[in-house]
């Protein structure tokens, strides 16, 4: 499955169907009063959150949805079948956007919330409800509502406790995977992640926190460096943010100013977050060229498993804490 986070659709909603000008005829009856029913209301267009999905991509395959128009009246009173609403799932963590104005339409943070983006057309009156003491056969109906056509964009930002940000190759993935039961991919290059992997970590029996591990961060990420920082947009809602140093940079300091610098110029939120400050590689212990002292939160290996459960307690502590 192919990660994708943003995606612009076109919906339409129902229209709704036209009333119905009939009269009633019978033998020996030649001239009935009306009896055209009303028409059937469109479907709407509905979103619906579900927390099993975690990726846009289905609506790649098909941009244009459309709900169903309902249907024309008919004599006898008979009314039209209404249209069939068209129900799109999309992943928890969707923010949507009428992408004309810009508009924001709805946010779905939760499973199984709604949202109605296009209503369907209201059906039409009949010719039946429009009798008056002057008129006793009128032909006049409602013809329906309108459908609504929009064009919106969806925006997908994962939804995650814990946000592990650093350089490439700082040890990220590993980490996700020592933890939890994520199998995301590892390798001694930069930029092997390419896209945001979530993993669940269990602390003790009950306990558990979702851990967010995004491509790796590159000085001018705000600029367009590197993958750039349209990653960060996944660990923006996250509650704490990991920024992990490997063991082996020459200069502590200036790595953690340069991470902390891009996160600031990506958003103020996301700068305000509260920090924990992890070294990590630490069984990769060189000699001690590194001239900058800094202190860390914490010191982990994910190769060793030295300092992990500690590492799992830190930080479900911290989120405890913000409770
Ligand atoms: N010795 C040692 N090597 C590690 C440790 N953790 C990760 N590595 C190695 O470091 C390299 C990079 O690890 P990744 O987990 O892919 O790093 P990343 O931060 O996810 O990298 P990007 O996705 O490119 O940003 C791999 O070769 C890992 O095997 C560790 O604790 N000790
Ligand atoms: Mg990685």
């Amino acid at each position: 499955m192919r990660f994708i986070d943003e995606v612009v659709i076109f919906v339409r909603s129902g229209k709704g169907g036209a009333g119905s000008s009939s009269f009633y005829r019978a033998p020996f009856v030649p001239k009935g009063g009306p009896d055209g029913g009303d028409g059937g209301r469109g479907g709407d267009v509905i979103l619906i959150a579900s927390s099993q999905l975690t990726t846009l991509e289905d609506f790649t395959l098909n941009r244009k949805v459309s709900a169903t128009d309902g249907n024309k009246g008919a004599g006898s009173r008979k009314s039209g079948k209404a249209g069939k609403d068209l129900i799109l799932k999309v992943p928890a963590g969707t923010i949507i956007y009428n992408d004309e104005t810009g508009e924001i339409l709805g946010d779905l943070e939760n499973d199984g919330e709604k949202l109605i983006v296009a209503k369907g057309g209201q059906g039409g009156r009949g010719n039946v409800h429009f009798v008056t003491s002057t008129n006793r056969t009128p032909r006049r109906i409602d013809p329906g509502g309108d459908a609504i056509e929009l064009k919106i964009r969806f925006e997908l930002k994962l939804l995650a406790d814990v946000g592990l940000v650093g350089k490439p190759n700082a040890g990220k993935s590993s980490l996700l995977s020592a933890l939890s039961d994520a199998s995301p991919k590892i390798a001694a290059y930069p930029f092997s992640t390419i896209e945001p992997a979530l993993g669940v970590v269990k602390v003790g029996e009950y306990g558990r926190f979702v851990l967010a591990d995004i491509p790796g961060l590159i000085e001018g990420a705000h600029t367009g460096r590197g993958l750039g920082i349209r990653f960060l947009r996944h660990i923006e809602r996250t509650r704490l943010i990991v920024v992990m140093i490997e063991t082996s940079e020459e200069n502590y300091t200036e790595v953690r100013n340069q991470l902390l610098n891009e996160l600031h110029s990506y958003s103020e939120s996301l700068s305000r977050l509260p920090k924990i400050f992890v070294r990590s590689k630490s069984d990769d212990e060189k000699p001690a060229t590194n001239k900058s002292r800094m202190k860390f939160d914490h010191v982990i290996s994910s190769l060793t498993g030295d300092g992990l459960p500690e590492f799992v307690d830190i930080v479900s502590k911290a989120l405890n804490q913000q409770h």
